[in-house]
């Protein structure tokens, strides 16, 4: 076997996680590199080019906070960044560090064998390069695997097929077209509305509805942007304290039930006029008590009564078979608006799965639904998709996706038991996308980066996850999410969305802070549950 390289750290992705991980190493001296299948930084903001794209925590928020001189002199425009703009900041980010000359584009990582004798990962790209490295990062990203359903006859198609997780870079024009779109949650709620000002007719094609709040967009206004700056260190660290990881959302004091119900309506109602996922935080049991979860929810569903016109339609998307806030929240512009125009129709295929795809459009319930071009918006083999889609086998030569299979077992979402020297960012069973995901990154790729140094320092080729400690730790975010209304959904958070998919409940939903207190508890007791050789 040739080796075309050595490292010392081979890092996998260069969305924020690869790129903030690479930063770490190249500054404390490490000969790193990241490996990138796409011909850009950005990862998430690379890949999700389609109409509407934006993030859903507000971007004073959504940005690293690691360098004080990038936060001052980064100007987000918007409230929610936009894709192109997030894309923008990534490749900022990128130059600024001097990161690109580090990064090797259009590799794909395929397989990594860690070699007892040597020590070493021997690693192979899609291009028969072979590198071996001490560690192996694995910043693959959790939503980065999109997922198409597998329907027949969807090479029959006639027009053109758009996932919006591997969106083009050419913007398709759907005017004057008919558009069909599958899906309704996240990236579907973005996008409806935006196809819908283009396409001559948008038919959705909707199994479950979503709960979406108004995101209430708008210009950044500059003296909210200055004085978040200048207050920076303050907001920072209260996301920190915070259980989601974001400044404003604090840990809510009483129960939905303190209050009479009048009370708790007022409450709802500000939360809706301020916009994004306040309503959440307004409870302390909105996730825990299904009775409280209802008086949010009903909430919601009798918004969305009275916005969209048609009745039979508001129902439809009045979403019955979850709590709120178990689905990923979705927060939009108009949305529930948007079935209000004449050019859009919502169709329920709930009961009446899509059957086939054909040559103009798709077949539910005996019924050909005709279009030009279809759009799924069906999401992503979310959290294990990426790095099950490399072949990682141990010293043993046992494969990392055959100890997923019955679901992925991790300690503290860094590390896995028998794989020396393999580190995920934000994997399962850490908080990461229960969070404002740049905030978790940041303190992983920290935590990583300082295990690293540790194990260089004292001299040790290896550490690994003690079994026991991944298994105490494994039952611990089972039983945290136990006593949440998380597992009732039928979700990507639990698998459920990918046929075949074995179901566990992937995120802690212990909160950051907590999850913080305990990692810097482990760093403590001199790094409790790894073991260095
Ligand atoms: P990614 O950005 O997914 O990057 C992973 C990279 O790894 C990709 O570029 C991929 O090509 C590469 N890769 C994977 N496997 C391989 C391989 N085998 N070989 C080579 N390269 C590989 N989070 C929030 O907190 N707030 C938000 O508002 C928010 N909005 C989102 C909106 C959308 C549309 C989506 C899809 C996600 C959103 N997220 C949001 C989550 C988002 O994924 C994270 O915030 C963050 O961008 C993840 O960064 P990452 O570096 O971990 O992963
Ligand atoms: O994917 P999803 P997404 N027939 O899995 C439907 C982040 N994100 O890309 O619910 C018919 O949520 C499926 O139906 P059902 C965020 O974390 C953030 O929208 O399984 N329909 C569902 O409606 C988010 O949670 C933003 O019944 C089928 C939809 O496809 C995550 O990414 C924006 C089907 C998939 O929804 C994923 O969001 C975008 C079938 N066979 C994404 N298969 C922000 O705004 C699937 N569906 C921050």
């Amino acid at each position: 076997m040739d080796i075309t390289k050595s490292l010392d750290t081979l890092i996998v992705g260069a969305g924020f996680a690869g790129m903030y991980s690479l930063h770490k190493q190249l500054s404390d001296g490490f000969k790193a590199e990241i490996y990138e299948q796409a011909d850009d930084v950005g990862g998430t903001w690379y890949w999700n080019r389609y109409p509407g794209a934006r993030c859903d925590i507000e971007s004073m928020d959504y940005s690293y906070s690691f360098s004080e001189e990038l936060q001052q002199e980064w100007n987000w425009k918007e409230k929610y960044g936009t894709q192109p703009e997030l894309l923008k900041y990534a490749q900022y980010v990128c130059k600024k560090f001097n990161l690109r000359d580090k990064i090797n584009f259009n590799t794909k990582i395929t397989k990594a064998n860690f070699n007892e004798k040597k020590q070493n990962w021997f690693i192979k790209t899609d291009k028969d390069e072979v590198i071996n490295s001490k560690n192996l990062i694995l910043a693959t990203g959790n939503l980065s695997t999109p997922s198409t359903p597998h329907f027949p006859g969807i090479n029959e198609f006639n027009g053109n097929i758009y996932h919006t997780g591997a969106w083009p870079k050419d913007m398709p024009n759907f005017k004057g077209k008919r558009v069909g779109i599958i899906g309704t949650g996240s990236s579907g709620v973005q996008s409806i509305p935006i196809i819908s000002e283009t396409a001559q007719q948008l038919l959705v094609f909707q199994r479950t509805p979503n709960f979406s709040l108004p995101a209430r967009h708008r210009d950044l206004q500059e003296d909210r942007r200055d004085e978040y700056k200048k207050n920076y260190k303050k907001y920072r660290n209260l996301a920190k304290n915070s259980s989601f990881g974001i400044a404003k959302y604090q840990p809510p004091t009483q129960s939905a039930f303190d209050v009479s119900e009048n009370e708790r309506n007022d409450i709802y109602e500000k939360a809706w006029q301020e916009g994004g996922q306040a309503m959440l935080f307004a409870f302390t049991d909105l996730l825990t008590n299904e009775k409280a979860n209802e008086t949010a929810a009903e909430f919601v569903r009798n918004k969305i009564r009275r916005i969209v016109k048609d009745k039979r339609t508001a129902e439809l998307l009045c979403p019955t078979n979850h709590p709120i806030g178990t689905k990923r929240l979705c927060l939009d512009s108009n949305y529930f608006e948007t079935y209000n125009k004449e050019n859009v129709s919502l169709i329920d295929v709930s009961n009446n799965p899509i059957e086939k795809i054909t040559y103009n459009g798709l077949i539910t319930n005996n019924t050909e639904y005709l279009f030009d071009d279809l759009v799924f918006a069906t999401g992503f083999d979310a959290m294990t998709g990426a790095v099950n889609a490399i072949d990682i086998r141990n010293e043993n030569d046992i494969s990392l996706k055959s100890i997923w299979d019955k679901g992925p077992k991790t300690y503290l979402g860094i590390m896995v038991s028998h794989f020396p020297n393999l580190f995920i960012i934000t994997g399962p069973q850490s908080p990461g996308v229960k969070s404002q995901m740049i905030l978790s990154i940041e303190q992983h790729v920290d935590f990583v980066n300082n295990l690293i140094v540790h194990k260089q320092k004292n001299n040790y080729n290896t550490v690994s996850a003690n079994l026991n400690s991944q298994n105490e730790w494994v039952n611990h975010n089972n039983e945290v999410a136990n006593s949440t209304l998380y597992p009732l959904a039928h979700s990507w958070y639990n698998g459920d969305n990918i046929v075949g998919k074995s179901r566990n409940f992937m995120p802690y939903v212990g909160g950051v802070a907590n999850y913080k207190n305990i990692c810097d508890e482990k760093i403590k007791n001199n790094y409790e549950g790894f073991e260095f050789l």
